[in-house]
């Protein structure tokens, strides 16, 4: 009897599991996927898994794939950005760029790049280094020269090299730390709400930091486009793993003319319907991320070669938890009522100077303890610029005030003395 309660329990626990994901009125019923991939970040790859993306991405590139995405990019861009468009276009527009590099390769998933850790000094990153996506572009032309993409010429939209100009002369401007993009998980409590929050921060910050053909609505021409976009998209998978049941199928805000959006509407510029991105595991959305395996208990989910570079997690996380209960309050409001997910704090990741995971020659990095020094002084994050701001059809007034909220955590930060383990 007691044995049946509890298989009952069980199996009413599952029913309830799931039954907020209920399909939304009108969308079809997606199968599960039979097997589901998981993005990892980019420099815990190994170096076979590295070399497969690189290879993979250079076939697409000799088969004009790379200027196909530019041209799609350019088509749709002023339907989805600065709108409610922007997170579920983006998956679906990733998706459809790693199965292209599927077809090369079966095994790829697209790796994310965690800009954040590197926000301090983006320039400093692996990331940007000659074994991953290359530097800043030289010469008159800005031409790219080191990194998987050193010899391209694109076609689209006129022949060129790939073009990188930093937005401070050799080096980029401070972009959104870990601790601010674990403050917009939190505080966002609509789908509207985090598509700001994102779209107007880390996510524009690298655009205009990178500058180039980053800067341009071709941007996918760029190999850090796919990687910086992974992990936005990422950040919104989390964000949805938090509270699945109200938030898989959250659609709200406005889309294009500032016309409210409905959970039936298509993906602007696809045939698919809003909700068929919605939940990862099903339909085309075959995947999953490694910050979302660990989240939910799977320790071997962050790759073990690191796993001794991670062991400073709870540094900052602790030191946040002590700020003033105000500040607690405002900025972190999980932390502060004692219920925060894993998936809403962005502080148990890596450190800015990780080194390489696709070398095997480099050594692992032991994590100093941030720097005395650098009490109370993360940097303000640079400003997205009128160009830019207009370019995505995005409200000026939404960005600044934004931005605005951005300095006043910081200084808030500052204020109460916080150190920040991504400071060196
Ligand atoms: C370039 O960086 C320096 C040092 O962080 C800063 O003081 C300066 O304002 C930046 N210049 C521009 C044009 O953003
Ligand atoms: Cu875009």
């Amino acid at each position: 009897m007691k044995l049946l309660n509890i298989a009952f329990g069980l199996v009413l626990l599952g029913a309830r599991g799931t039954a907020g994901q209920t399909l939304p009125p009108g969308a079809a019923a997606l199968p599960a996927c039979a097997q589901i991939t998981v993005r990892k970040e980019v420099r815990s790859l190994n170096p076979t898994e590295w070399q497969a993306y690189a290879n993979a991405v250079a076939a697409a590139y000799t088969d004009k794939w790379i200027d196909w995405f530019g041209f799609y990019h350019n088509l749709v861009a002023s339907n989805v950005h600065g709108n409610s468009n922007f997170l579920v276009f983006h998956r679906h527009y990733i998706n459809s760029y790693e199965a292209i590099l599927r077809s090369y390769n079966p095994a790829i998933s697209i790796p994310y790049w965690n800009a954040m850790i590197d926000y301090q000094k983006p320039d400093k990153s692996a990331v940007l280094g000659s074994s991953y996506l290359g530097g800043d572009g030289t010469g008159s032309k800005n031409c790219v020269t080191t990194g998987i993409a050193g010899t391209w010429t694109l076609s689209y939209p006129k022949s060129h090299c790939l073009c990188r100009n930093f937005n401070n002369g050799t080096t980029i401007n401070s972009w959104y730390s870990p601790e601010y993009i674990t403050s917009v998980l939190q505080k966002s409590a609509t789908y509207a709400d985090l598509r700001a929050g994102i779209e107007n921060s880390i996510h524009g910050a690298v655009h205009l930091g990178i500058g180039g053909d980053m800067d341009t609505m071709h941007s996918p021409s760029d190999p850090v486009f796919f990687l910086h976009h992974v992990n936005i998209d990422r950040l919104y998978a989390q964000w949805q793993a938090v509270k699945p049941d109200s938030r898989t199928y959250m659609y709200d805000g406005t889309g294009v003319n500032n016309a409210p959006v409905a959970i039936t509407d298509f993906i602007r510029g696809t045939s698919t319907p809003v909700s068929a991105v919605m939940r990862l595991g099903y339909g085309d959305m075959c995947y999953t991320y490694d910050t979302i395996k660990a989240a939910n208990g799977d320790a071997s989910a962050l790759v073990k070669r690191q796993s001794k570079c991670i062991a400073r997690p709870n540094q900052a996380t602790e030191q946040i938890k002590q700020l003033p209960p105000k500040v607690l309050e405002k900025f972190y409001p999980s932390f502060a009522n004692g219920a925060a997910s894993p998936l809403e704090n962005e502080m148990l990741s890596l450190h800015p100077l990780q080194p390489m995971g696709a070398d095997p020659r480099a050594p692992l990095f032991k994590i100093p303890a941030p720097s005395e020094r650098m009490r109370g002084k993360m940097p303000h994050p640079s400003k997205l610029s009128d160009e830019w701001i207009k370019m995505q059809g995005t409200s000026v007034a939404e960005v600044k005030a934004m931005e605005q909220a951005a300095c006043d955590m910081v200084d808030a930060l500052n204020k109460a003395n916080y150190l920040s383990p991504y400071l060196f």
